[in-house]
């Protein structure tokens, strides 16, 4: 009888009203490294993420999302293409400037009925495209009492930014056209440089001592002479703005009592100590722990106020739900901070995707999957076509737990900024699970490394003049080739692509070994 009685039910729930398309959340970070998510369990267990690690417990965590080209507006625009940067046109944070007449995913959705929405970050120097609301940051945006930019025209806020993104979208959700599926691109500052936690954070973490990573204090011995020349070490490179001992200009009256009332009595206490050499590094990076973990946890609290936001109004089981970055970072591996480089903590950025009755909870993958292949996965979720020239493919069918036998073993990577900020050099390479060959070509420098992630899991080595990785050399040289040619990228690039005057007075153009000398770097960052 019971058995019956489900029979006739059965065509209500197959052919009644059709299911609507899947709403979309991507909640995308500044530099948000993996290493900061307990979801990640990271060895130092810097800090517990109870909202991020929700999106993981009740879907997918991806442990090999790689970027392309690891910084800022590059990855925002592979994003919104699935294209990579030469083909999108985006190379650096420094000239260019986001075409965008061109083909975006939003674009696409909004087209197919959805209400779009991007709140928070941009960095794409042009204005939106593609979305029914924008309400963005100008630039890098502040941490305190920002100004945006919502629809166009500025408006002022009192307050923490990354409360004032969660507060927008939330606004956003509540009063957007509730008949039509939506996007919400939900873009979070924080946690980037300078690492300003907002004031309930403050000493979160009880001065705790954090563990240091093992390379905290790397020489890069028989490393090329990119990974030794850079500017990006917290002995070198990191300021008294970065590690607090200058109050921000930023803060109003308030805000600076509470800045002053955690930060006065210990600084007061470092200047005392005078400290120099190994133990000014270990002051820095204990300061750098706290202030980026607590950006961190403001992020993760917002992130767990739109879940509760999706729960409450009924909004979860429909609603594919993503948290990214727009790259990884280095949370004193090597000596430093910020990205840019191939390497692993710069290259690997989070994602943690939840599509209830689709994604299996609790589940990871390994595969390489990359930024550049979201828009076509937004496409796929929401039924809409691919777009057909991207680079990206959709991984739907890994967000199913089905990953197609002949899904991608390797990634080409290429970044090119250079020489400000932090003079890391251009350079492409190959990425596959286990290594990454690399080429640096600038006009000072024709370098190769390769590193292997088995033998030397923290990359302190290269083994590319190594004869027992001469075959590994030569196959690795062929899959570069093949992915170059593939994504149609010339080599060398365009001089726009390096963003500032680099090259300017060099008699040969980049990706020519020469013997030119590289010009001296330009203090003023980007
Ligand atoms: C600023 C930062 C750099 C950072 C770039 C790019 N300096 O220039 O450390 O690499 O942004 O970051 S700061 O002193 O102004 O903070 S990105 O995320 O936009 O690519
Ligand atoms: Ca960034």
């Amino acid at each position: 009888m019971r058995i019956l009685l489900a029979l006739l039910l059965l065509p209500l729930s197959v052919f009644g009203a059709a299911k609507p398309p899947p709403n979309i959340v991507l909640i995308f970070c500044d530099d948000l490294a993996y290493q900061a998510i307990s979801a990640y369990g990271d060895s130092r267990k810097l800090l517990n993420t109870p909202g991020m690690d929700r999106i993981a417990k009740e879907g997918m965590r991806f442990d090999r999302c790689l970027v392309t080209n690891s910084i800022c507006g590059p990855s925002r625009a592979c994003v919104l293409t699935g294209k990579y940067s030469h083909a999108n046109g985006f190379y650096n944070n420094s000239n260019s400037k986001f075409d965008g007449s061109q083909t975006t995913f939003p674009k696409l959705l909004q087209k197919a009925g959805y209400s779009t929405a991007i709140i928070g970050k941009w960095h794409l120097m042009t204005d939106p495209t593609g979305f029914d609301y924008w309400n963005v940051l100008p630039g890098q945006g502040v941490y305190y009492n920002p100004a945006t930019i919502d629809n166009g025209k500025n408006v002022k806020h009192t307050g923490y930014v990354t409360d004032i993104i969660g507060d927008l979208s939330l606004d956003w959700l509540k009063s957007r056209d509730k008949n039509k599926p939506f996007l919400l691109m939900c873009q979070h500052k924080a946690p980037h440089r300078e690492w300003e936690p907002p004031a309930r954070n403050l000493g979160f973490d009880n001065d705790r001592v954090y563990d240091e990573p093992p390379t905290l204090f790397d020489t890069y011995e028989g490393r090329s002479k990119a990974v030794i020349d850079q500017d990006m070490r917290i002995e070198k490179t990191m300021t008294d703005r970065d590690t607090k001992l200058v109050t921000p200009g930023q803060l109003n009256e308030e805000q600076r009592k509470y800045w002053d009332d955690y930060y006065g009595p210990r600084n007061a206490k470092f200047r005392a100590a005078n400290l120099s050499g190994k133990d000014l590094i270990k002051w820095r990076y204990q300061r750098y722990m706290h202030d980026y973990l607590a950006c961190v946890k403001a992020v993760d609290e917002n992130v767990t106020r739109v879940l509760e936001y999706l729960d409450k109004e009924g909004l979860s089981d429909n609603t594919a739900v993503f948290l990214s970055s727009d790259q990884g970072f280095y949370l004193g591996e090597h000596g430093w901070f910020d990205k840019r480089w191939i390497f692993e903590e710069s290259v690997r950025t989070p994602m943690l995707v939840r599509w209830p009755g689709v994604t299996k909870p609790g589940s990871s993958s390994d595969k390489i999957v990359s930024l550049i292949d979201l828009a076509n996965t937004f496409l796929d979720i929401a039924g809409q076509p691919a777009i057909p020239d991207a680079h990206g493919k959709s991984f739907v069918p890994i967000l199913k737990g089905e990953t197609p036998a002949d899904w991608r073993k390797s990634l080409y990577y290429h970044y090119y900024e250079f020489p400000v900020p932090h003079h890391v050099r251009p350079h492409y390479g190959v990425v596959t699970d286990q290594y990454k060959l690399i080429h640096y070509y600038t006009p000072d420098l024709d370098e190769w490394e390769l590193l292997d992630r088995k033998k030397d899991p923290l990359e302190t080595k290269s083994f590319y003049n190594d004869p027992a990785y001469a075959d590994t050399v030569k196959e690795l040289k062929a899959e570069l080739s093949r992915l170059q040619a593939e994504v149609k990228e010339t080599i060398p690039p365009p001089r726009t692509a390096f963003g500032n005057k680099a090259f300017e007075n060099e008699a040969q153009p980049p990706g020519q070994p020469a013997a030119g000398k590289g010009k001296g770097r330009n203090k003023k960052g980007v």
